[in-house]
């Protein structure tokens, strides 16, 4: 058994990679026209939004940018699975799941140009900050679904679930394994998300695992879940039911998300180096967005007009963004001391008075 296995005969599907729609026994889903063309404009305006950072990263706007090319179907169909009560933990891949939590794309640059760790506020927005560390923010959602449970929000149909993001690489972190088993004991209401993009920086995922990753769920005593993580129609339908089981008490559940990372693990990385470009061809025949953009047309669901509107928009959103990137202040020399701790300390301030003396020094470092 091969962790990497095409797909495999588990793998939920509604929309095939030529936008036919297919019917699955346990999961089908009733999708209006308008939902469906709404689903299309975010994927269309989140990949917008990467490849305009992208390009800024290129021009060394930014310090680095980490590209989601390839995984909007799996992001926005999960993200537009949420109710807004619900939580999210993402990793730092998930542009797509911010914007469906209302983090304006502009609020994520500051992470990347190193001036400040995302502007939004987490609990207002129901979206943690973005973790860098791999897996750990696994630990922090089982624990807040833990709260929730505990907290009496768990159990009908207005109950809350929680959704955590992570990738293939990370299911080999102790966290991960730690947070499957604190949710299964406690049966907290949590959504594990994994999307197997395949890689994990230059590592295949048959270096994770032996088998697929969503069997491990059963050793865990919940159920796991294999779907088509470039089918957005078939990810918001299983994230759905798995939300539903958190809400209802039945958590948790593991979803794995099967999908593929089209571009560099981070603009700082060359993929040439350890795949072929052949498997990036494969992929681009199963691409998320143009399966939806054919099946509207077929269906006559969308005109030219449509698609020429939300191209009109990916290109107001490219211009806003740039613009934003490259007014923003620089942060003043003394930021990186402050909001470390709340009630101050004193060996931290010391520091930062020897930095900030050492800054004045050069010429412009005033601030
Ligand atoms: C604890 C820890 N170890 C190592 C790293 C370095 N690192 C950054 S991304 C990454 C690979 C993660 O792969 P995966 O979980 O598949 O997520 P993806 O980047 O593919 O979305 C590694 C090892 C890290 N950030 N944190
Ligand atoms: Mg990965």
């Amino acid at each position: 058994m091969r962790a990497t296995d095409e797909g495999g005969a588990d793998l939920v599907q509604l929309l095939t990679p030529e936008g036919e729609r297919v019917q699955h026994p346990d999961f089908d889903i009733d999708i209006s026209a308008e939902e469906l063309r709404g689903l299309y404009r975010d994927m269309v305006l989140v990949r917008r939004v990467d490849r305009e950072a992208n390009a800024l990263q290129r021009k060394g706007q930014l310090g680095i940018w980490v590209p989601l090319l390839g995984q909007e179907a799996a992001q926005i169909g999960s993200g537009r699975a949420l109710r807004p009560e619900d939580m999210a933990f993402p990793s730092y891949r998930e542009h797509g799941v911010a914007w469906c939590r209302g983090v304006l794309p502009t609020e994520l640059l500051g992470i990347f140009r190193g001036t400040d760790h995302g502007t939004w506020d987490p609990v207002e927005r129901r979206f943690h900050p973005y973790t860098i560390v791999i897996g750990n923010q696994v630990l922090n959602a089982a624990g807040y679904a833990m709260g929730q449970k505990f907290d009496g929000k768990v159990g009908d149909d207005d109950g809350e679930a929680t959704i955590v993001y992570f990738g293939d690489g990370a299911t080999s972190q102790g966290d991960v394994h730690e947070g499957f088993v604190w949710a299964a004991v406690y049966d907290a209401p949590l959504v594990f998300f994994c999307q197997n993009n395949q890689w994990a920086i230059s590592e295949p995922t048959e270096r994770q695992s032996r088998l697929p990753l969503y069997q491990r769920a059963r050793g865990y005593g919940f159920p796991g879940i294999r779907v088509d993580g470039n089918d957005v129609l078939a990810t918001l339908a299983v994230t759905r039911w798995a939300l539903e089981q958190c809400r209802q008490g039945n958590g948790p559940v593991l979803i794995e998300a099967f999908t593929y990372r089209m571009d560099a693990h981070t603009t700082s990385d060359d993929p040439s180096r350890y795949r072929l470009s052949d498997e990036l061809e494969l992929w681009k025949l199963k691409d998320p967005i143009e399966r939806v953009k054919v099946h509207l047309v077929k269906q006559q669901w969308a005109d030219q007009e449509f698609f020429e509107s939300i191209e009109r928009e990916a290109d107001a959103i490219a211009v806003e963004l740039r613009e934003f990137c490259v007014t923003m202040p620089d942060p003043p020399a003394g930021r990186i001391f402050s909001e470390v701790y709340a009630g101050g300390n004193p060996a931290l301030e010391a520091q930062r008075d020897e930095f900030l003396s050492y800054h004045a020094g050069f010429a412009g470092g005033e601030h």
